[in-house]
């Protein structure tokens, strides 16, 4: 029994070590594919704080110009904290890790005309050399193949209301469950059955955690609570590098939700946002739109419907994302530093 033991941990040491090893040297991508700013291929390649930013919030979440206004705001609220921020997209089929403030405008003001890019989009956007907007799955395989472990954004895709008859569940989820990249979040709109997203994670294999120092309550993005609770709680962002440096460690390939609740003084007047949230979904079914246009449409109607408060809610908890994001990428690069 002894013997046995004795070689498990002889076996999980080596192990461990062949792995520490393996993370200590991010090789990057080299291709033409790619193009990273000097500033963020250093901090990599220095194993340095480094939060990657999605594009479709820019060009499909949110108007201009206030789109283009925000992506700069969290890059610099990442900046404060200590960190990088590498926004992603593709532009004529190139993937950018780091965007001038030319590229942003330009997004910004594209709209739903650069392509909302999800994994099944990536190779048609690469290869015929068009503009992608990166959603959060996609964003997640650029950041993994860039070597950066977390990613903020405002909310993740889910499962539709009605998926039991549509099928409409977010690639984003089942990304989540087969990409070691840590999503800092404000959870998932209540335009998606909060439930059934929570069970398709847990399938998944996702590990889902809200970031509160007093409660463990899931929150719906716009509102603090969801009515359902994370598995886990994080207190601070020490605890979270913590299960990020864990799961690289063992190899686990999967996901983690940071979900961060809105600011209580951000948090717009619930009903009206619920109201707007039910109009908004009846006019989707009722104009018959599904697949990729759904989660604009709606983001774009509940926008409209609450004459731009829900817009400032999105904003004011992005932000609180970039904050806590910038927070947890710094300590995990002292961690990933210590180590290696
Ligand atoms: N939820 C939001 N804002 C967003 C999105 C989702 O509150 O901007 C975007 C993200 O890019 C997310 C994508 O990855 O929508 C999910 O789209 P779909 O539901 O079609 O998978
Ligand atoms: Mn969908």
């Amino acid at each position: 029994m002894y013997n046995i033991n004795r070689k498990l941990f002889n076996f999980t040491r080596v192990g461990a070590v062949n792995v520490l090893r393996k993370r200590c040297f991010h090789a990057l991508p080299n291709s033409e594919r790619f193009v990273i700013t000097p500033e963020i291929k250093q901090a990599i390649e220095e194993r340095g704080p480094v939060v990657a930013l999605e594009s479709t919030i820019i060009s499909h979440g949110m108007p201009y110009p206030q789109n283009v206004e925000t992506a700069k705001s969290v890059e610099n609220i990442v900046r404060e904290q200590g960190a990088i921020p590498a926004t992603i997209a593709i532009l004529n089929g190139q993937v950018h890790i780091g965007l001038t403030d030319n590229a942003l405008e330009f997004l910004g003001k594209a709209g739903p005309e650069a392509q909302k890019t999800s994994r099944r989009d990536l190779a048609m956007i690469l290869s015929q050399k068009r503009n992608g907007a990166t959603t959060v799955a996609s964003t997640m395989i650029l950041a993994r193949a860039a070597g950066i472990p977390i990613f903020v954004t405002g909310g993740i895709g889910g499962v539709h209301r009605g998926a039991e008859s549509s099928f409409d569940i977010s690639a984003d989820l089942y990304e989540l469950g087969r990409t070691p990249i840590a999503v800092v979040c404000a959870g998932v709109k209540s335009i998606l059955d909060i439930q059934k997203t929570l069970e398709v994670l847990e399938s998944q294999g996702v590990t889902v955690a809200t970031f509160d120092r007093d409660s463990k309550r899931f929150p719906a993005f716009y509102t603090v609570d969801s009515g359902y609770e994370s598995p886990y709680q994080m207190k601070d962002a020490l605890d979270a590098a913590k299960s990020i440096l864990a799961n690289h460690q063992l190899e686990l390939n999967s996901g983690i939700v940071f979900a961060c609740p809105i600011p209580k003084e951000a948090a717009p007047d619930s009903e009206a946002i619920q109201a707007a949230i039910a109009n908004a979904i009846a006019e989707a079914r009722a104009k018959n739109i599904h697949g990729k246009e759904e989660t604009p449409y709606l983001l774009k109607r509940i926008n409209e419907l609450t004459r731009g408060e829900s817009l400032a809610a999105n904003i004011a908890l992005v932000k609180n994302n970039a904050r806590i994001g910038g927070q947890i990428a710094v300590k995990l690069s002292e961690l990933k530093r210590k180590e290696c």
